[in-house]
């Protein structure tokens, strides 16, 4: 409940659904509302229509994730509506620092059981947002280091600003990644580039990311013929990234949830059964509304009518 206390009666947090909200211009055919939540110390949360953005607000700390916001980022994570929301944007607050990792300070006199259950809770939240029933898109403005370069692979897509740096420095620090950095880097990449970066904890810059297939993007500012500035690369990071939030939700929630549960899913396993795993989430669209008013829009004659967007409605 949005209403009960939390974190041992740190703070209390209001109730989302009676928070007044602006009705914006929103052309994906859901339900056009833009929704701020007054959320928690460390998480800023908004939607936006059919997307939303989930910002780590810790800059002083760049971000760095500590049991609180870990905790924070877990409740603000099982309380969005996905009945309206239908992508989600994550991101750091400030423009030098994605998340630069799991908290140090907090880490240092961790017993081994303690080290472990800091574990745990990173995990579980990352795999939540590894599972979201929507897309996740990280927006990595600067530093992504350790856990929080862990957190951006735990989304589904990656783009970052060209101040971003990438790495998994734990092995410098007597630990090893632990945030499922071993098991998700080594996927993403390739066994041999994950083990060189873990190794040498070396930290890579936005192209090099980019060039390994750790981002999908880099941005940068937008600059005038003078040398001015006219958008920093964070500003065009986000816009970017709820631009392409905004494209994702526009398209069949149902189907688009399949794709991505496809994939995961399928990743795990062995083509034969893959396969298998297509076939049922493509089965599974079937009979929905949405399959009958996307697949109609294409049969439709009558060009007007033909080129209007689909409103799809999740069911
Ligand atoms: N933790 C806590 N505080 C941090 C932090 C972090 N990871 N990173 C930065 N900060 C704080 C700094 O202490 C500083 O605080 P004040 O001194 O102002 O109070 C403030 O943020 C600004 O940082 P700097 O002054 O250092 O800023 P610079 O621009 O000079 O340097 C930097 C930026 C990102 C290069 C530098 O801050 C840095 O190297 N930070 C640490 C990066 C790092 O090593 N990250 C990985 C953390 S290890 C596990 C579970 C989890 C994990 C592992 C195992 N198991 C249970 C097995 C995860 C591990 C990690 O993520």
């Amino acid at each position: 409940m949005w209403a009960e206390t939390i974190n041992q009666g740190r703070r209390r947090i209001p109730d989302a659904r009676s928070l007044a909200y602006a009705r914006l211009p929103q052309s994906c055919g859901t339900k056009t509302v833009q929704k701020k939540i007054e959320t928690m110390e460390y998480i800023l949360y908004e939607q936006k229509g059919a997307y939303a953005v989930l910002t780590i607000n810790r800059e002083k700390a760049l971000n760095a994730l500590n049991s609180q916001v870990l905790d924070e980022l877990n409740e603000t994570l099982d309380k969005i509506n996905l009945e309206e929301v239908r992508a989600l944007v994550i991101t750091g607050a400030g423009a030098k620092s994605f998340v630069a990792g799991a908290d140090i300070g907090e880490m240092s006199n961790l017993t081994k059981a303690e080290g472990e259950a800091f574990g745990k809770k990173g995990n579980d939240v990352f795999r939540k947002i590894e599972e979201f029933p929507i897309p996740v898109i990280a927006a990595v403005n600067g530093f992504a280091l350790g856990g929080g370069c862990e957190i951006s692979m735990s989304c589904d897509i990656r783009i970052c600003s060209d101040n971003a740096v990438f790495g998994q420095p734990e092995v410098g620090l007597g630990i090893t990644p632990g945030f499922g950095g071993t098991q998700r880097l080594a996927r993403l990449v390739s066994p041999g580039m994950a083990k060189q970066l873990i190794y040498t904890a070396r930290n890579i810059k936005a192209e090099e990311a980019y060039r390994i297939g750790l981002v999908n993007q880099v941005i940068s500012a937008e600059v005038d013929e003078a040398g001015n500035v006219v958008k920093t690369a964070q500003e065009n990071l986000l816009a970017a990234a709820e631009k392409m939030a905004q494209t994702i939700a526009q398209n069949a929630p149902i189907a688009v949830r399949n794709c991505k549960k496809a994939i995961n899913e399928g990743l795990q396993t062995d083509m034969d059964h893959a396969i298998v795993i297509e076939e049922k989430l493509f089965g599974d669209c079937f009979e929905t509304e949405d399959q009958k008013a996307g697949m109609g829009n294409f049969l439709e004659k009558d060009k007007e009518k033909k080129l209007k967007v689909v409103p799809f409605k999740n069911r």
